[in-house]
């Protein structure tokens, strides 16, 4: 069945202007259309921040802790809805069930997370310098936010962005990818019932190209909040440039996990399966490195191809299912094309390779869970971010050329590091450049109430999560208030 979603402007569901329209299918199964789409331009979005303008003058003046019991009231109906929203993303983007149900969770932690901080907001009282004076520093909200976000996390990445921006006060239009649009309107529709105002919340669907760079260009759009490509991040900075936009970026990565040779081989096995092949690569914190000690190189390469030929892939609503489809044909292209480089450049390929096949399989994106050995860091599939079931194994013969090898790339997103050496993992979290380093844990699954972000080229310094994406959604208001009634200078009356 195959449903028509459109448009959420100023509390009004709308088509395109255009009137024209885009599908969205499913990756494990492509002839089965899931929805209709509006394609909008950029008179949609001027439209859309029209509203957003409109209603974040009276927003702003919405008490935060009121604005934190709609955010609790969101929570709620992600609770009741969970498993239609599940279901849904997983016929979308095709990750299994366990995952979208994950997915959802982290919207659901985010929502409560930012129902509580309607009641902190904190800021700073600060004793001044002058007598019968009184100082303090205030978060106030910034505005119209413009959020752009990906297909690989449709439900959660949203949340952590629109959900802090609007608990602060903000209003938001919202682009999501044009390969999860519905899993994005259902929850857009569930903010919407849940009591927002209308045009706190507006959607805006299309492509990057129409409806992404009339909202990063907008002169009153005042932040963005952008998870993608490194590439489509440094445009957007550019773009942003002339509006001076506060933007905050989460971009590539291309994280890696060590295996020292005193670790628990077994307990990293599982880990390395989880973080490389967990949603089919398709995380911004994926493995798609593996650094092993030269002393369980071979052991651990034996246990490792093992159990990923075993690994069971299908649709992601059948509870066998352990790896799901590519979200399309352009992505199963790049896997492709890079397995293609892994072997020009000399690369073992030791598993997988090839687009899968067979029942169940041909009608969807499938590739075949897919590991490179003796791979050495100077290869580009060492190198370059690939986003698919891709694994490039690299030989070391200590840790210090493990965090060498670790941190020889362009990205800091994620990383880990597996060892029983209590001392080894403390130098291991001072010398890795990585905005996230787990020890004893795979790439994948942060918190949603710790800071997310990396360092170098996956990002611009930002953090999402927790306490630390309150920084970017309000700005500091230094407030001070004389009570001598004189005039008392600063730096000259009291020296
Ligand atoms: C992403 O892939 O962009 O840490 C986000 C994780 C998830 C979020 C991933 N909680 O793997």
């Amino acid at each position: 069945m195959s449903t028509k979603y459109q448009n959420l402007i100023n509390g009004k569901w709308v088509d395109a202007q255009s009137g024209e329209t885009f599908e969205t299918r499913n990756p494990a199964n492509w002839s089965e259309v899931i929805g209709t789409l509006p394609k909008s331009a950029a008179a949609d979005v001027e439209v859309a921040v029209k509203a957003a303008r409109a209603a974040y003058e009276k927003w702003r003046l919405v008490p935060a802790p009121a604005r934190g019991d709609i955010m609790r009231k969101i929570g709620d109906l992600l609770v009741q809805r969970k498993e239609e929203l599940a279901r849904l993303m997983t016929r979308e983007m095709g990750k299994v069930l366990a995952e979208t149900r994950g997915d959802v969770q982290e919207g659901i932690d985010t929502a409560y997370y930012a129902a509580t901080e309607g009641r902190r907001l904190f800021g700073h009282t600060v004793p001044s310098e002058l007598p019968n004076k009184f100082a303090m520093a205030i978060r106030v909200p910034i505005g119209v936010a413009g959020i752009i976000t990906p297909w690989n996390f449709p439900l959660a990445i949203p949340t952590w962005k629109m959900f802090p921006a609007i608990l602060s006060g903000n209003t938001v239009v919202f682009k999501p990818a044009s390969d999860t649009p519905a899993t994005a309107t259902a929850l857009v529709q569930l903010m919407h019932e849940a009591g927002l105002p209308d045009g706190v919340v507006n959607i805006v669907h299309g492509g990057g190209g129409a409806v992404g760079n009339a909202i990063t260009r907008h002169p009153d759009v005042d932040l963005i909040s952008f998870t993608g490509s490194t590439e489509i991040g440094k445009q957007i900075t550019k773009d942003s440039a002339d509006t001076l936009k506060r933007v905050s970026l989460e971009l590539g990565g291309k994280n890696a996990q060590i295996v020292m040779d005193d670790a628990d081989l077994d307990l990293a096995l599982d880990g390395i399966l989880w973080g490389a092949f967990g949603t089919t690569g398709q995380r911004c914190t994926a493995t798609s490195r593996l650094i092993l000690h030269e002393k369980i190189y071979d052991r651990f390469m034996d246990m490792l191809v093992t159990r990923t030929k075993k690994l069971r892939l299908g649709d992601g609503l059948k509870p066998e299912t352990e790896v799901g489809p590519l979200v399309n044909e352009g992505q199963r292209k790049t896997v492709q094309s890079y397995v293609e480089i892994g072997q020009n450049e000399g690369a073992k390929l030791v598993a997988g390779g090839h687009a899968a096949k067979g029942p169940g399989l041909d009608g969807g994106w499938f590739h075949e869970p897919t590991i490179f050995s003796e791979v050495t860091p100077n290869m580009r599939i060492a190198k370059e971010e690939i986003f698919g079931p891709v694994l490039s194994v690299l030989r070391v013969t200590s840790l210090e050329e493990g965090i060498n090898v670790l941190n020889d790339t362009i990205y800091g997103l994620s990383s880990s590091v597996y060892t029983r050496d209590v001392n080894k993992a403390f130098v291991a979290v001072r010398d890795i450049k990585a905005g996230i380093t787990y020890i004893n844990v795979p790439t994948i699954g942060a918190e949603a109430h710790m800071p997310f972000g990396g360092v170098k080229q996956t990002g611009n310094g930002h953090r999402e999560g927790g306490w630390t994406v309150y920084d970017f959604y309000t700005e500091w208001k230094a407030v001070y208030f004389d009570y001598s009634g004189k005039l008392q200078r600063a730096q000259i009356d009291n020296y």
